[in-house]
């Protein structure tokens, strides 16, 4: 698989450089003049649904990661804050299973006066931040990259004048008035050592920070745990974390206090990454790092006819607002998508939670947590289109550790809710998971604000996955097994209703209904309002929507599992969609028109996961496309972060790509922040990914079995071009237009099969191969094509 990666990878250098002829390579980077504030040097809480919150931090700092290890940056010049995060770190949380925290806070004692030609940036292209300023005569820069393939932090300090580096290193462990943590500091020669323990999980921590300075000499202070570097030439300081977290099914298997093993401790771990780190030294650690981060970034180009601007972040931002629709900040906000994507998701590390990779929190709001009604899913609904599937990985591992556990769940929930079930297909019940998870817990499918359907919504990932990579050997060990059982456990969890078969009990994620609304009805309510019923949308979608794939992927193996009879003969029993007396695709069974039952603008359009990102409201049924048009205008644009994300691809879905910019748009102007994190609010990373997801979404879409180019483009985006992006089947495209209209348009089959193509005159078009050799193609339908691929072979597609 990598090899064909790298491969890939070395393909897209040629096609970027052809699809983008004639222009510079371009650099995204998000900067300001002005230093982060940081009120105090120490954060200010404010208060925020009960949460303390530091808004500095959220909204001005640079977050920069590897996936294990988050840190922000604040680029001060009297006292610099580095704040850190190690994913696996977790205390009781709010929700008293987990939480991600704090990690580290870290200072920098400059006491830097008069400070002239400030800037701070942070780099896309190359993910390292920089801070640069004069002060005293001197030039002072800065750099900061987070390395995974070496899991160190790096921070580099010069000046342009020998001797000129002096100050002090003081590392805080946060929150240590609240004693859920124990921890203590040690400073010997050049090293600092943060180490304790969370007793909840007997989680052992431990953090090491090493200072290495090129001229001038280096103090500790072991009472006070600081490190003092006197007219130093420059200064690079390491920074490794660890805890004695091991990703397993013990993890959900136990309770807290058994989770981990108490007797291991990350020490020697942390020792040897870091002095492997120092062996390396800051300029190898630089190409190391810089080498793994452009392989993943480097594969997507994407321009939206934009002027690169050299306004501050915060001056566009707020251009923007005003009006100004720069597309340069769209493309830079689909691109920060990407580069916070590999920040925070990556192999072998943890998925990324709520908030990615960072938290400045003690408890982290919705615990940091891998929400399973939207936000987890939504974090990854980009990665494959974006063309970064390896972050997915991360989840993958995840979802094979929690996967017994989820077993667990769905025969507790057989037995409860299908008892007659219980011994059928051999007593194989499936696995479920809920919507509460966090790296130390799953929760199953209770009755309670979501149905089930949470299940089906996180196997849309993993189909997703295989039809976007094509990867056969995943196909068969994970993603086949997988979709099997938890159709296996949906059969379960249906229950006959006359003809039908409904999931009951079944509700529609969050959605809350009033007494009124609820007179005569069937269901019954939840104190908080939620309803609980038969059948809702959300469920009886993603039940279809897995049994669907489900067979789709046997045929693709060629089995012949005899459940799969099971799931042929429910499948037309499910009647999924239904219209009502308003046009509105219903979310629950029994509303007649719109908002009968619920909320009329809440913020899930949970009963539209069947548009996206669910296939089943697709272009072959153009009443209910016209029914989710409605419901979403209906439904209304007043809201949050990732609702507005949702409401985006729905629209890139529906080819109404004027809204889906329009939504676009409003989530910038409403929704974001001068570091361009985006608000629920508060900070959630949700909205950044479904958004980077929704930009491919009006580009390019690949859902009903062909690839449509330019399936939403707005008229804010007339003219521009792409390359590197993903259509499932493993195509790779890149195009060109102007005027709306496709100018080039290049497909690189990575393995191989049929390709689709849909365009509106698309039938007139040539196909060449990269010999130049004219491709045979046939047209299935009206404005569509296609032609058979060999692996690894470029199509060139001319009109
Ligand atoms: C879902 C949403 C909330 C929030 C939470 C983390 O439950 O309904 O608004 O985003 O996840």
């Amino acid at each position: 698989m990598m090899n064909n990666r790298a491969i890939a990878a070395a393909w897209l250098v040629v096609v970027t450089s052809a699809a983008m002829a004639n222009e510079p390579i371009r650099t995204y980077e998000i900067w300001e003049p002005e230093q982060a504030p940081n009120r105090g040097a120490d954060f200010k809480k404010v208060v925020s649904r009960g949460t303390p919150y530091d808004q500095d931090w959220e909204q001005w700092s640079y977050p920069i990661g590897n996936g294990y290890v988050g840190a922000n940056l604040f680029g001060r010049t009297d006292t610099e804050r580095i704040q850190i995060t190690e994913k696996t770190l977790h205390n009781k949380g709010c929700y008293n299973n987990g939480g991600a925290t704090n990690f580290a806070e870290l200072y920098l004692d400059f006491n830097h006066t008069g400070v002239t030609d400030y800037r701070r940036s942070l780099n896309l292209n190359e993910a390292i931040a920089h801070v640069s300023y004069t002060s005293g005569g001197v030039a002072h820069s800065r750099q900061y990259f987070a390395s995974y393939p070496d899991n160190v932090l790096v921070v580099r300090l010069d000046a342009d004048r020998k001797g000129a580096l002096s100050l002090t290193i003081r590392p805080q462990i946060p929150y240590l008035d609240k004693k859920d943590r124990t921890g203590e500091i040690i400073a010997n020669d050049n090293l600092l050592t943060l180490k304790g323990t969370i007793p909840f999980f007997k989680c052992n921590y431990e953090g090491q920070i090493k200072v290495i300075n090129s001229g001038g000499s280096l103090s500790s202070n072991t009472q006070k745990g600081t490190i003092t570097v006197n007219g130093a030439d420059s200064l690079t300081i390491l920074i490794v974390t660890g805890t004695n977290y091991q990703l397993g099914q013990r993890i959900f298997a136990e309770p807290p206090d058994k989770k981990l093993d108490s007797r291991l401790d990350p020490h020697e771990a942390v020792s040897s990454r870091i002095a492997a780190a120092e062996r390396m030294g800051f300029e190898t650690l630089k190409k190391r790092h810089l080498a793994d981060y452009q392989n993943l970034f480097d594969r997507v180009s994407v321009n939206l006819d934009s002027k690169p601007s050299s306004k501050p972040t915060h001056v566009l931002l707020e251009d923007y607002k005003k009006g100004t629709q720069d597309p340069w900040l769209e493309e830079l906000m689909f691109q920060y998508g990407r580069y916070l994507l590999i920040a925070s998701s990556r192999e072998k590390s943890l998925p990324a939670n709520l908030q990615g990779v960072w938290t400045q929190f003690d408890h982290t709001p919705w615990s940091g947590g891998y929400w399973h009604n939207i936000n987890v899913q939504m974090n990854y609904w980009g990665a494959m289109s974006a063309n970064l599937p390896e972050c997915f990985e991360a989840y993958l591992a995840y979802f094979q550790a929690y996967l017994p556990r989820a077993r667990k769940y769905a025969e507790d929930y057989v037995r409860k809710a299908n008892p007659k079930q219980l011994g059928n297909y051999g007593g194989d019940n499936g696995w479920i998971i809920g919507t509460g998870a966090n790296a130390y817990h799953v929760g199953g499918a209770s009755i309670g604000h979501s149905g089930p359907g949470t299940g089906g919504f996180t196997s849309k990932l993993l189909m997703d996955y295989y039809l976007y990579t094509m990867d056969r050997k995943y196909l068969e060990a994970v993603a086949y097994p997988a979709m099997l059982s938890l159709s296996k456990f949906y059969s379960k969890a249906l229950i006959p209703h006359g003809e039908l078969l409904l999931v009951e009990p079944s509700s529609s994620p969050e959605n809350t209904a009033t007494k009124n609304q609820l007179n005569g009805m069937p269901g019954h309510m939840l104190p908080k309002g939620y309803y609980i019923t038969a059948g809702c949308t959300f469920d009886q979608g993603f039940v279809w929507e897995n049994f669907n794939d489900t067979l789709a992927l046997a045929k693709a193996l060629g089995k012949n599992d005899p459940f799969l009879d099971v799931i042929r003969k429910q499948m037309p029993k499910l009647d999924p969609i239904q219209v009502g007396t308003s046009g509105q695709i219903k979310e629950y069974r029994e509303e007649q028109a719109y908002s009968d039952i619920g909320d009329p603008n809440h913020r899930h359009i949970s009963h539209l996961c069947g548009l996206y990102p669910g296939t089943l409201i697709n272009s072959q049924h153009p009443d209910w496309m016209k029914a989710a048009a409605k419901t979403l205008d209906l439904r209304g644009d007043k809201t949050t972060g990732w609702a507005l994300a949702h409401r985006m691809n729905c629209r890139a879905r529906l080819g109404q790509g004027d809204q889906a910019h329009a939504v676009y748009s409003r989530f910038i102007r409403e929704r974001t922040v001068p570091n361009l994190w985006t608000l629920h609010p508060p900070f959630q990373i949700d909205g950044n990914f479904g958004t980077m997801a929704g930009v491919v979404e009006m580009l390019l879409q690949s859902h009903d079995g062909s690839i449509a180019i330019l399936p939403a483009l707005p008229k804010a985006w007339r003219n521009g071009s792409f390359s590197g992006l993903v259509a499932r089947g493993n195509f790779i495209a890149s195009a060109s237009w102007k005027d709306s209209k496709v100018m080039s348009l290049d497909i690189l089959s990575r393995s191989g099969g049929t390709c689709r193509l849909r365009h509106a005159g698309i039938e007139s078009a040539r196909i060449k191969n990269s010999d130049g050799k004219m491709i045979k193609a046939s047209s299935p339908g009206q404005g569509e094509i296609a032609f058979e691929t060999s692996a690894d072979a470029t199509y060139h597609i001319a009109w």
